[in-house]
């Protein structure tokens, strides 16, 4: 117990913890039917279902320390009461793009909320090879509207600075990625780890000094450029999808930072994903229409991206930024959309950067991705490893010279093809 009286859950002690919840015996039944299971294989928190005569419930609660690492990385339990504030406000910007929540217990550091099924985690479902019908059309509104609406472009000024106080205190969270996403990769940080074969083309990455300045100027915007709320770690291990849906969970690395970070950390994710399917493959080949589909994804996230986002800008741009009173009352609304070309233009940009440092990160860092780590093969893991290392260079080293997402694409395409070890 640490002195606020937090006690880890475990399932034999939940039904006696949490019986007395009404949320949770009108949506599940009474603590006596209660079956309980811990789920979590995240790095950092505790995860259980809960299945009882009525329904099920799932209870997130965070630990006092880093799960992946164990009770040597302290991490504070408050990352649940972001993780609380992020899910309310994911659902007001976009209804229905996040489990419902049902509770929240700040000092147990405890979120109930809605089991999603026959939901499962996009990462498992992609290296599966399977499909998801209107995922790009769904990611790609979520980030929109999430980030538009977070966002001084659709806030009032007082909202909009609150939020940026409340979860300016989400320290911790941002220091790792601070550590483990901007700067781990690009030297022999202790907690860094990669397949063996890899060393080449790792010390060229560490000895090349235009990435490491790029790695730092897109920490100097993760750090300073409070643009909007962003989800924080927006990975296909933060979806869960059946065949034709898609919800977003795990925001508890929610803060204020650039528009483009989300969009790219998912990007880098598909895109990582598209470079691992050759280690999965049964037979030579068998794995490429799915690359494909994985290729279209990522084209269909940027597009809608941009279309939800120019809409949200002509209909409900009633923050303080580029306001209507200056271009369409004037009328000057060619201006606006001049102002909302530079805009997309930006977080194109900035969008390509963060992609391209989270390709990294999860093959240098502390944590890999599931997709990559799941090849036994360590020749043909390593393979593929490297065509992303070289993706991910080249998307940070010329993100202010790339045309369109079909450069990105034709690039992966092309990369795939290539020995980069
Ligand atoms: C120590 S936590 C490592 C990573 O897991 C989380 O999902 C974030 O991606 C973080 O960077
Ligand atoms: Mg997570």
């Amino acid at each position: 117990m640490t002195a606020q009286g937090y006690v880890a859950l475990t399932p034999d002690s939940l039904p006696g913890r949490l019986g007395v919840l009404s949320v949770l015996r009108e949506r599940v039944g009474p603590s006596d039917s209660w079956q309980v299971r811990e789920v979590g294989d995240g790095n950092l928190n505790l995860v259980f279902i809960v299945a009882g005569s009525a329904g099920q419930a799932v209870v997130k609660q965070a630990l006092p320390y880093v799960r992946l690492v164990g009770e040597s990385w302290p991490l504070p339990l408050k990352r649940s009461f972001f993780e609380y504030n992020a899910l309310i406000r994911q659902e007001a910007r976009d209804p229905g793009s996040v489990p419902a929540v049902w509770h929240f217990d700040e000092a147990q550091a405890i979120v109930v909320m809605e089991y999603l099924t026959p939901h499962v985690i996009l990462r498992q479902a992609l290296i599966a090879g399977r499909r998801v019908e209107g995922l790009g059309q769904r990611l790609g509104e979520f980030c929109a509207r999430t980030l538009f609406r977070g966002s001084d472009l659709s806030m009032t000024a007082a909202a909009k600075k609150a939020d940026l106080a409340l979860f300016a205190g989400n320290v911790e969270l941002c220091d790792i990625t601070e550590n483990l996403v901007f700067s781990d990769p690009y030297f022999d940080a202790p907690m860094n780890r990669h397949t063996p074969g890899l060393e080449g083309i790792v010390a060229r990455l560490r000895a090349d000094l235009s990435l490491k300045v790029a790695a730092q100027h897109l920490k100097l915007a993760f750090t300073s450029r409070a643009e909007t709320m962003l989800h924080g770690d927006l990975h296909t291990g933060s979806i869960m999808v059946t065949d034709t849906e898609a919800k977003v969970i795990d925001p508890e690395f929610a803060t204020y930072g650039p528009m483009g970070f989300d969009v790219g950390m998912l990007l880098a994710n598909f895109l990582m994903a598209h470079f691992s399917q050759p280690g999965h493959e049964a037979a030579k080949g068998d794995r490429a229409a799915h690359q494909d589909w994985l290729l279209s994804v990522v084209e269909t996230i940027w597009q809608v991206f941009v279309a939800e986002f120019s809409q949200l800008w002509r209909t409900e741009r009633r923050g303080i930024l580029y306001q209507a009173s200056l271009y369409e009352d004037q009328g000057h609304a060619l201006a606006a959309e001049q102002a909302l070309a530079d805009v997309l233009g930006r977080i194109w940009v900035d969008m390509l950067g963060f992609c391209g440092v989270e390709m990294h990160r999860r093959i240098l860092g502390l944590a890999h991705n599931a997709d990559f780590e799941r090849i036994e093969d360590e020749r043909r893991r390593a393979a593929c490893e490297a065509r992303a290392l070289a993706m991910g260079r080249q998307l940070m080293l010329g993100a202010g010279s790339m045309p369109g997402i079909g450069t990105v694409t034709a690039m992966a395409r092309r990369m795939d093809k290539e020995d980069h070890l």
